[in-house]
């Protein structure tokens, strides 16, 4: 059985990278359609060895279309995905539009893809921020052995989080420093080339910002809600992969070596952890990769069963585009949806 694919937001880093994974996992597709806004009409885009043209989203007609993989921010996916869903399309958002929607399943495959079961209300079923979802790939198969109180987490997150925008933007300024120009600042609140931003998406009421009151609520959704977690998240200029510096409080005791065994062999995980200089992941190494790399995984003895690691993936591949190609291939491999072409067959 093959599926139609529609990318919407095509052209943006997550919708490339989403037509490149299709390609690259053999993904199997009667046909696939790049939509983008009127303003990208005609521009051309790789899919595996094909190149597509990108077409205008508000023009397409979804009714013969399986499935929709939307990546064009929370407004567009506000206005489109109950209307596509209506239509008996699978929207599989990558926005935040959806994700704490009760009728929708935040789903990342390797943690709770039985939950995918509950998307028939509306068609849509929800990616979680790039984040959250390495975080909580590396979080399963501890909790399932100890059983997690509390997390606090710092993140390092690299600047294509924000978009084709912010990644030139660190090139620019990055260049700007070498050649002696004037320093331009657009898209992120203070200059990102040789510094590093405390601040990721807007301020809350309590002073946390929504990037980490994202990664509370949508770990407690998809992986426990008994969870307690405190995240700081910081932009540092690094073009691709999210960087987490992890400290884990269990119910029951787990030693390090304990961990290690457990993450060796849980899915989505790679734990590269030698205690020599240049033995753990860096994000230059994740990047372009599918893995949730693990390093640096000790022993926290200032608390009752405390762990602490470093966690670091690509957040366009896993953290995004992977990760709804993956909840794609659930559905299919549940057999939770049928192609629309088989069905007037
Ligand atoms: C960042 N994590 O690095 C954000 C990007 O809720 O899907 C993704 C925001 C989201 O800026």
């Amino acid at each position: 059985m093959a599926f139609k694919v529609a990318v919407v937001g095509a052209t943006g880093n997550v919708g490339r990278e989403m037509l490149g994974i299709l390609a690259e996992r053999g993904f199997p597709t009667s046909e696939v359609v790049a939509l983008a806004s009127n303003r990208s009409r005609g521009t051309e885009i790789s899919f595996g060895d094909k190149i597509l043209k990108c077409k205008v989203l508000d023009q397409h007609d979804w009714s013969d279309t399986d499935i929709c993989l939307m990546s064009a921010g929370g407004d567009v996916s506000k206005e489109w995905s109950q209307k596509i869903g209506a239509q008996g399309c699978v929207v599989i958002d990558n926005s935040s539009a959806y994700r704490m929607h009760a009728d929708v399943p935040l789903i990342v495959p390797e943690v709770n893809a039985d939950a995918i079961s509950d998307f028939r209300k509306l068609n849509i079923i929800a990616n979680p921020n790039c984040s959250t979802a390495q975080l909580v790939v590396a979080l399963k198969p501890l909790h399932d052995k100890a059983r997690i109180k509390r997390v606090v987490v710092a993140t390092y997150q690299s600047v294509s989080g924000a978009g084709k925008e912010g990644m030139d933007e660190l090139f620019t300024q990055t260049r700007a420093v070498f050649v002696s120009d004037a320093m331009e600042t657009k898209k992120f609140p203070k200059r990102i080339a040789f510094n590093l931003i405390p601040q990721i998406d807007v301020f809350m009421e309590d002073g946390y910002t929504k990037e980490e009151w994202k990664m509370v609520v949508e770990t407690k959704k998809i992986l426990d809600p008994k969870i307690k977690l405190t995240a700081t998240c910081v932009r540092v200029p690094v073009f691709i992969s999210h960087s987490e510096a992890v400290n884990v409080e269990f119910e029951e005791p787990i030693s390090a070596e304990e961990a290690k065994d457990v993450l060796r062999e849980a899915p989505g995980c790679l734990l590269i952890d030698r205690h020599e200089p240049g033995g753990y992941i860096t994000p230059h190494e994740a990047a372009g990769e599918d893995a949730t790399y693990i390093s640096r995984v000790r022993e926290d003895a200032t608390v009752e069963n405390g762990l602490s690691f470093w966690c670091v993936s690509d957040n366009l591949r896993k953290g995004a585009a992977l990760n709804a190609v993956q909840i794609a291939e659930v559905l299919i491999n549940r057999g939770l949806i049928q192609a629309k072409g088989l069905k007037a067959a």
